[in-house]
């Protein structure tokens, strides 16, 4: 440990401020000495924020984060001598973490909003039920949690103080955070995921507002004799938002999203309730850009849940001819409507915080190319010559390599019994190093999109692609969204769950005024003679009688892609169908396919499967928003219900 602090000690001049200015007495906040930076550089705000999180957390030393390349260079050697992180020495700067295996993923159950009243935050279910649109806490409860967990969580520890801009640092569309943390994984982390450092602090020197984050891993070094690897509070794990303050608390968890406060918690929950206020959208999508043959651009956002997609279909190489997809963001998008009614989208994010286990050469060769540089892997296995393996890379090691899985245990291949990578594992790395990221994905008003597409795991009854009729229609289909369970989130087992907009665990205010909101896009674009992106649903997931994928995926969704661009034109490709528009016979192009899909059964559409379906969404509705179920979804059940009585 003496080791440890020694090295922050060592730090190079940061903030431009001579080393002796920095070790000077008066350098310090509420006694804590600042080790990096100076209490000079931050605004009254930030202060004020630091101050009242160094009184609470009572860290040993405050690091006012830079950074810059020599910073992570030591926070990583830092976290490499604590046995948090092992250096991967195949590849150019990647690291892999091994968390504690009771904090591998989000916590849903433990994730709340706090607002005065319950209904603000969560819609109120019929009696009896137990609601599953998020938690509510009370200001009451918020601050005893707050209270129970936090004083003195960070003595013997070093508090960082980091800076960060949710979207490009000049744009319009981006908004700032403060992340106060006690861990320096969530600082190198956060340098990959966000633009975080010094720019971020000089754009807040005018005591501007921003997003106050604090977090802790939970675990104070007072005391202890053993420094665990991987610091944690699993059992007292709380993850809490209070809108009203753009306050973010997060407690016991180093894991992505229960961590990187910037991501799930900001972009979306805070985000998502600064968005209504603000009239755009903060939503749970990936960005892409697709030219077509003849040269015509055009982007498309599309929400998928948690593990179901979106990294692939973001990064995707096209199997049809002629097309180049381009690569804006691949799990967050915020989108707003400019002067002339276009829907723009920004990518908030900086890096990919993407699911391991799938990718590969085969499915996905540009993540594969952005993840050997600058990169910090969790929970994945490595090899003995100093790589990392996941389920779906089989083909791509050496054969004489030997496997430690995700827990360091050895692992055989077709003998082990257990997966090598835990099935959440993850890659931080870089945006810009994916070689098909889009020209303009740090543009600054962001990218027009033309479509939006919903979809999830339907391993039966859900065509490949469907159009919603309107734009009503279309938030209806988001609404009703269900997908099987993935690792992503505590739940167990694979069950459908609804999972409307792809955003259930990520809503910032109640889902019914939610709905509200997107239905009411529509008049903001009419007002200033804008118009609306068309609205598809899409299910790469569905499985034949004997559980085979009915569709290969991957590449070939750009067949997908390609019906759906034509369709926005306008071309008469389709064919109505009491759900929507599915692609007219043929419309499809699976020229060049590998092999041959069943297309009838792709795009089948069975009558007693989707009147259950029915049934399932208005009880669904019924159950979990039996007061704040917008009258024109509930009109666009009935209209579906009666469409395929007709069938
Ligand atoms: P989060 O980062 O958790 O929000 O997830 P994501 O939506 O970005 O998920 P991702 O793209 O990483 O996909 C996760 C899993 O879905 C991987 O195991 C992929 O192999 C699998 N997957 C993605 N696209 C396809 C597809 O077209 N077909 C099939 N069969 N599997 C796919
Ligand atoms: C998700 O679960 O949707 C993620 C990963 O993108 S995490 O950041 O951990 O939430
Ligand atoms: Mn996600």
């Amino acid at each position: 440990m003496p080791q440890v602090i020694e090295q922050f000690t060592k730090l190079p001049t940061a903030l431009g401020c001579s080393p002796k200015l920095r070790l000077s007495v008066s350098n310090r906040v509420r006694g804590a000495p600042i080790v990096n930076g100076h209490v000079v550089q931050l605004s009254a705000k930030i202060r004020m924020f630091v101050e009242e999180s160094v009184a609470l957390c009572k860290p040993d030393r405050i690091h006012i984060v830079d950074g810059g390349e020599e910073e992570s260079t030591i926070l990583l050697d830092t976290l490499q001598r604590l046995g948090t992180i092992q250096s991967l020495p195949k590849y150019d700067n990647c690291w892999l973490a091994r968390t504690n295996p009771a904090d591998v993923a989000r916590v849903e159950s433990k994730t709340f909003i706090c607002t005065e009243r319950r209904e603000q935050a969560i819609p109120t279910p019929k009696e009896g039920v137990q609601g599953t649109l998020g938690n509510w806490i009370s200001p009451d409860d918020y601050d005893t949690a707050i209270r129970s967990r936090f004083p003195g969580c960070m003595q013997g520890r070093t508090m960082y103080v980091v800076p960060f801009s949710m979207g490009p640092i000049d744009s319009p569309l981006s908004k700032f955070g403060i992340e106060i943390t006690d861990s320096a994984y969530v600082v190198c982390s956060m340098r990959i995921m966000t633009r975080m450092g010094l720019q971020v602090l000089e754009k807040l020197s005018d005591n501007s507002d921003f997003i106050k984050c604090l977090h802790s891993v939970g675990t104070p070094l007072s005391g202890k004799l053993t420094m665990p690897s991987w610091p944690c509070d699993p059992e007292r794990t709380i993850i809490l938002h209070k809108p009203a303050k753009n306050e973010i608390v997060s407690y016991g968890s180093g894991y992505g999203g229960n961590s990187l406060l910037g991501k799930k918690c900001f972009a979306l929950r805070i985000g998502s309730t600064i968005a209504q206020r603000e009239g755009w959208l903060a939503e749970h999508m990936l960005i892409l850009g697709v030219t077509d043959p003849n040269g015509v651009k055009k982007y498309i956002a599309a929400a998928f849940p948690s593990a179901c997609g979106k990294t692939n279909l973001a990064m995707m190489n096209p199997t049809l001819p002629g097309y180049t997809m381009e690569c804006v963001g691949d799990d967050i998008a915020w989108m707003k409507f400019d002067s002339k009614g276009q829907l723009r989208a920004i990518n908030p994010e900086n890096g990919f915080f993407g699911v391991a286990p799938g990718t590969s050469m085969e499915t996905n060769p540009n993540a594969m190319q952005t993840v050997y540089k600058n990169t910090i892997f969790t929970n994945v296995a490595t090899t003995s010559d100093g790589g990392v393996f996941w389920e779906g890379m089989e083909k791509e090691i050496a054969i004489d390599v030997e496997i430690t899985d995700w827990l360091g245990q050895p692992w055989k291949m077709g003998e082990s019994k257990t997966p090598a990578a835990h099935p959440n594992s993850r890659f931080c790395a870089p945006a810009g190093q994916c070689p098909i990221i889009d020209p303009a994905w740090e543009g600054k008003e962001g990218v027009p999109i033309s479509a939006i597409l919903f979809g999830g795991r339907r391993p039966e009854g859900v065509p490949l692609v469907y159009e919603a009729n309107s734009w009503s229609h279309g938030v209806f289909v988001g609404s009703a969204m269900r997908s099987e369970t993935t690792a992503a989130a505590e739940h167990k087992g694979k069950v459908i769950m609804h999972d409307p907009f792809a955003m259930r665990p990520f809503f910032g205010y109640n889902f019914g005024d939610y709905i509200k909101h997107w239905l009411s896009m529509e008049q903001r674009a009419a007002k200033v003679g804008g118009h609306m992106p068309k609205i598809f649903h899409i299910n790469w997931f569905r499985k034949d009688a004997k559980g085979k994928f009915l569709w290969p995926g991957f590449g070939d969704n750009s067949r997908v892609i390609d019906w759906v661009l034509r369709r926005v034109d306008e071309c008469d490709c389709y064919k109505d169908t009491p759900i929507g528009r599915i692609p007219a016979p043929g419309a499809i192009n699976l020229e060049g396919l590998s092999s041959p899909v069943n297309e009838k059964e792709l795009f089948h559409i069975p009558k007693d499967f989707w009147m259950k379906e029915v049934e399932d969404i208005k009880q669904y509705y019924d159950n979990q928003l039996p007061h704040d179920l917008p009258a024109e979804i509930a009109q666009q059940l009935v209209d579906l219900k009666r469409r395929l009585e007709r069938m």
